[in-house]
């Protein structure tokens, strides 16, 4: 690679952040480690719909591989392969009630920040960055972690927030940040996607943006090879010059 090209490379992961116009967000393990949380909420779910399920973390680091939690639930209900199968009705009602507790569980401030998000927010911002979200959970869900991390005005730092439910496919699909980029009016190169699954990495990837991997509990082991830096947590950033 001729020298003039690799200096423009950026040499570190910090240094591909600041020279970002935007930056755009994954919220689950990325933002929070709020899958713990979403998992006791379909087990509440499962309980209150009748259902003898019951998702230990084996079978739900397993799940994770379908994004979207109603997708999840009919990649399961089919694994199993009861009949007669459970309608879409019956799989939305069992989400709303999910979704009613996941809110309840994130309000009780258990499921904080990451360790170098706020800091990273708020450096961004300093510098006159752009912040963006792109997401398959619900607007709901985002609304829950980041009125409880950040305040109630949390949306008025984001120049856009894109979720599962916007876009006609999710994840590893790359509708979300297609969606992102579309409303940032910016080029995919402009900006780097901050995630921490291989379908984050996959649908940033596909919208051709940098990703900058920040690992996570029930991703840790994924292979992220395709990433352009990976970071255990984002405080690695804040630690760097
Ligand atoms: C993670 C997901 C979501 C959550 C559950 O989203 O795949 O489905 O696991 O939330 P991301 P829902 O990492 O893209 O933020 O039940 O609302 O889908
Ligand atoms: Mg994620």
């Amino acid at each position: 690679m001729p020298a003039e090209a690799r200096a423009a490379l950026p040499c570190d992961a910090a240094e591909l952040i600041r020279r970002a116009a935007a930056l755009i967000f994954d919220v689950d393990g990325t933002l929070a480690e709020t899958e713990e949380l979403h998992r006791q909420a379909f087990n509440f779910a499962f309980v209150r719909h009748g259902l003898g399920w019951h998702w230990d973390r084996a079978v739900y680091k397993e799940l994770l591989r379908v994004t979207g939690g109603k997708e999840r639930v009919r990649a399961y209900h089919v694994r199993l392969g009861i009949t007669p199968p459970l309608t879409d009705a019956d799989i939305a009602e069992l989400h709303r009630i999910k979704t009613a507790h996941y809110a309840e569980l994130v309000e009780t401030g258990c499921c904080p920040l990451r360790p170098g998000v706020a800091e990273l927010l708020a450096a961004a911002k300093a510098r006159g960055q752009r912040l963006a979200i792109a997401t398959t959970t619900s607007h709901g869900n985002i609304d829950a972690l980041l009125s409880q991390t950040l305040g109630k005005r949390w949306a008025a730092d984001f120049d856009a927030v894109v979720a599962g439910d916007d876009v006609r496919h999710k994840k590893p699909a790359p509708d979300v940040y297609l969606e992102t980029l579309a409303r940032l009016k910016l080029k995919p190169s402009d900006c780097v996607a901050i995630e921490d699954s291989a379908n984050g990495l996959i649908a940033a990837s596909r919208a051709r943006i940098p990703v900058l991997i920040t690992r996570s509990l029930y991703f840790r082991d994924d292979d992220l090879g395709g990433a352009r830096f990976v970071l255990d947590d984002l405080s690695e950033l804040a630690a760097a010059k």
